[in-house]
Formats: structure tokens, C-alpha cells, sequence
């Protein structure tokens, strides 16, 4: 018989579809996340023209969305920002329509210019102001328009590839119909934005979804972070830092997505920290430089810089206060066992 050929072996394997667990087992169990993903950064001088140019070159009606997605630069043409999450940036012009649909992606904006544009979800108009944030949880309704006179710009963040690793993706899209519930503006800020909640199985009770409030109003937010900075010692890692908060239980704002706002005073530089949460920063007061694993990204108002899985993460403040955005998986993680933190 003649002696076994390992090549001959590995051909024969792949015929009937197997391989080797022990040529591959040191890249599957790591002893610390391999993103795929490379810590990365967006200008928003840069992008601005171009999302203008795609202005010009479809509407929102026929685009659907009209979008350019932040591409990680390590896996281009992957659609991702970072390993698990999606980042885009979209432009609704004045008087354009962005048809309702609704998908099991969940889905966030931060309102980067807005005068006079709105989202609707499940029927409920929310007009949307700058540094605003806004929610579209998974499987509400929304369609998205303008009636100011300006271009209105946000940026989306979905968990898109998060999603797609599960292959748990559905969407529906209402076309011209509209959308199948009216609620009055205001009416869940009124219901949940206010650190109170309607008395379930009374008249006030909507009943509505796990997550009800959709819209956290900058100034509200702006507010509440500079009072609590205010208040409190810096804390070495993070400066001040705070999530936005599901008002019914005060958890994450959606069931994937976790939200953060940050306040670094003029001169400050953070401890070295790592987290296995990736996430998706924008600037949106001050200037800053974000060290992430060594390479340095300047951060201003409505620049984005993409933080893999596990990736050293240390901010220098300006010659101002800086105030950061961030998202990330941390809330899937921690439901995953996956979270960790290493601070430095
Ligand atoms: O506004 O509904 O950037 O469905 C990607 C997918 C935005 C949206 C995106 C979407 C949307």
C-alpha cells in the first residue's frame, strides 16, 4: 500500500466536505478577539461633498435610502464599519420622501444638519434637530422626510452584520401607502421621555413596544451630561460618561445597540482602556484625538472614527471641552458572554 500522502489526505477530506480542525484551531479560538476590522477614520469635510454629489444623482424615492456606508478599509465591500456594525450616512433634500419600510435591523440616526426634517416610526412624526438622537428599534415602521429648506444629513447606525451573521433578516416595504398607525407628534416624549412611565393597565398605558421612546432631544441630553460632569470627579478612563437609557427598565436602547455620550474637559487625556465591545465614535463638540491601538485619529463635530473589538482606546481633549458619541455591540456581547474590559 502506498505510504498516505497528506495532500493526497486534505483533497480527499475536502471531497466529502470536512477539514482539519488542526490546521485552522489557533485563527478559530484566539486567545483574544482577531477583529477583521481595522481601527479607522471618516471626515465629514470629505464625505459632505460627496453625499451632496449622490444628490444630484438619485432621489430619495428611488434610492429607498440614499446612503454612502462607511467601509471599514480591511475588508472593503463588506458594508461594515466595524466587525459587527454598519455606519452610514444619509441625505434626505428638501421636500424628498424616504418611503416607509420596516426590517429586523435595528437602527439609529444621529442627526448631523437638520432643519425641518423628520423620521416617522410606526406613524409618529419626530422632528429632528442637530446631535439629536433617534431610534428605529427593529420591526417598527419608518419613512423618513424633509420640509425645511436645507439638506438634512444623519448618520445611521444599524447592526446590520450582526443581523446577517444570524441570517435573521426580514423587511417589508409600504411603498406609496401610508404608514398603518397615526400617533400625535410628542406623543411617546410625552408617554417615556420624562423619568416617568404611564402605569401599566391604566388609560395612559399605549402598551407600547419593549422599546418606546424613539427620540432623545439633544438639548435634553447636552443638559443632563454637562450637569453630571458638573457633579462629578473625571473619571480617568472615560472622562463623563453616559448611556442612553431605555426608560422602561434602564437598559441599552436596543436590543443589539448600546448608545454613549461623553464630556472630556479641555486638556484632558484618558487612561489607555480596552473593551471586546466595537464601536463607532462621532465628534460632536470640541476637538479631540482618539489613540486607538496606537494610531491617531483626529476627531471634530460630525468626523467618525471606527474602534475594533479590543482595540487600546485613549482620548486627548483639545483646546475645549470635547464631547463624544459613541455606539457599539457592548449590550449584544454582554447578553453573549463576550464583554469584557482591561483597563490601563
Ligand atoms: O433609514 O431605514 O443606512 O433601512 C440602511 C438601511 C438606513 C433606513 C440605512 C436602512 C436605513
Amino acid at each position: 500500500m502506498a505510504a498516505l500522502q497528506p495532500d493526497d489526505f486534505r483533497g480527499r477530506l475536502g471531497q466529502e466536505g470536512v477539514s482539519p480542525l488542526w490546521d485552522v484551531l489557533d485563527a478559530l479560538v484566539t486567545p483574544r478577539p482577531a477583529p477583521r476590522t481595522t481601527p479607522a477614520a471618516w471626515r465629514y469635510d470629505t464625505l459632505r461633498p460627496l453625499l451632496v454629489e449622490a444628490g444630484d444623482l438619485i432621489t430619495a424615492r428611488e434610492a429607498e435610502r440614499r446612503v454612502l456606508i462607511l467601509q471599514n478599509p480591511a475588508i472593503p465591500g463588506q458594508h461594515r464599519t466595524t466587525d459587527t456594525l454598519y455606519t452610514g450616512l444619509q441625505l434626505v433634500l428638501p421636500g424628498e420622501l424616504a418611503p416607509a419600510h420596516r426590517h429586523t435591523q435595528s437602527a439609529l440616526r444621529l442627526v448631523l444638519e437638520s432643519e425641518g426634517a423628520w423620521t416617522a416610526v410606526d406613524g409618529e412624526r419626530v422632528e429632528m434637530s442637530n446631535f439629536d438622537l433617534v431610534l428605529t428599534p427593529n420591526w417598527r415602521w419608518h419613512e423618513h422626510g424633509n420640509d425645511g429648506t436645507t439638506p438634512a444629513i444623519w448618520l445611521d447606525g444599524l447592526d446590520i452584520p450582526i443581523v446577517s451573521a444570524f441570517a435573521g433578516g426580514f423587511a417589508e416595504h409600504l411603498g406609496n401607502n401610508p404608514p398603518p398607525s397615526v400617533v400625535q407628534a410628542g406623543d411617546s416624549r410625552a408617554r417615556y421621555g420624562s423619568a416617568l412611565k404611564p402605569v401599566v393597565g391604566t388609560t395612559a398605558d399605549r402598551a407600547a413596544s419593549g422599546y418606546p421612546l424613539f427620540h432623545y432631544p439633544y438639548v435634553q441630553w447636552r443638559q443632563a451630561l454637562e450637569d453630571t460632569a458638573a457633579a462629578s470627579d473625571a473619571d480617568p478612563h472615560f472622562g463623563c460618561v453616559m448611556e442612553f437609557a431605555n426608560p422602561l427598565d434602564g437598559a441599552s436602547v436596543m436590543g443589539t445597540i448600546s448608545a454613549f455620550v461623553q464630556l472630556l474637559r479641555a486638556g484632558t487625556v484618558t487612561r489607555p482602556c480596552r473593551q471586546s465591545a466595537s464601536a463607532v465614535y462621532v465628534g460632536i463638540e470640541g476637538h479631540a484625538v482618539l489613540r486607538v491601538d496606537g494610531k491617531r485619529f483626529e476627531i471634530g463635530p460630525r468626523d467618525v472614527v471606527a474602534v475594533p473589538s479590543w482595540g487600546e482606546v485613549a482620548i486627548e481633549a483639545g483646546a475645549s471641552d470635547a464631547v463624544l458619541f459613541n455606539y457599539s455591540d457592548r449590550v449584544c456581547m454582554e447578553k453573549l458572554g463576550l464583554w469584557r474590559e482591561q483597563r490601563g
